[in-house]
């Protein structure tokens, strides 16, 4: 522990387009706020192929990749930018585990998802996971910021 101020910093959430569809654009920002993180944007919006193929670019070549990236593009996302100290490691604790059938109760994962058919792919929710990818996917989704 040093005695300096934590940073504060900023992450891009995105509630996915089941999130969206099962009305829990609200449940998810209510945690977040609740957990005293700040919104900085939010825009609810259906991501074109070029957009998804940026944010997930580290995928590219995977099994699941066109899967996800066509279910990302099957409706609109909610996309949100959040602030506060160490909100980057805080919504990722809050998201919970990728797999939603596994993931911890408590978490938004845990709590509102499950299995529908195709293992893992539909977990509501997209959280930044380093200070990197966080700069990087602000810079995609609102590039004005
Ligand atoms: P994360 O969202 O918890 O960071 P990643 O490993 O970065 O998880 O995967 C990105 C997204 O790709 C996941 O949130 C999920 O929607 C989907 N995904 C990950 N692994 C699988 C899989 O094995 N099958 C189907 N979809 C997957
Ligand atoms: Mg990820």
């Amino acid at each position: 522990m040093t005695d300096t101020a934590a940073p504060i910093e900023r992450t891009l959430i995105l509630v996915k387009p089941d999130g969206v569809r099962r009305g829990l654009v609200g449940e998810v920002v209510r945690r977040v706020e609740a957990k005293g993180y700040s919104l900085v944007a939010a825009e609810l919006r259906t991501a074109d192929d070029a957009l998804l193929a940026a944010h997930y670019a580290e995928h590219l070549g995977k099994s699941f990749y066109q899967p996800l990236v066509d279910f990302m593009a099957s409706g609109p996302v909610l996309a949100i930018v959040a602030e506060g100290q160490r909100v980057i490691e805080a919504f990722r604790l809050l998201a919970g585990a990728t797999d939603p059938t596994v993931a911890a109760p408590g978490t938004i994962r845990g709590d509102l998802g499950r299995d529908w058919g195709v293992a893992v792919q539909q977990n509501l929710v997209h959280g930044s996971d380093s200070p990197e990818s966080a700069a990087r996917e602000i810079a995609l989704w609102f590039p004005t910021l």
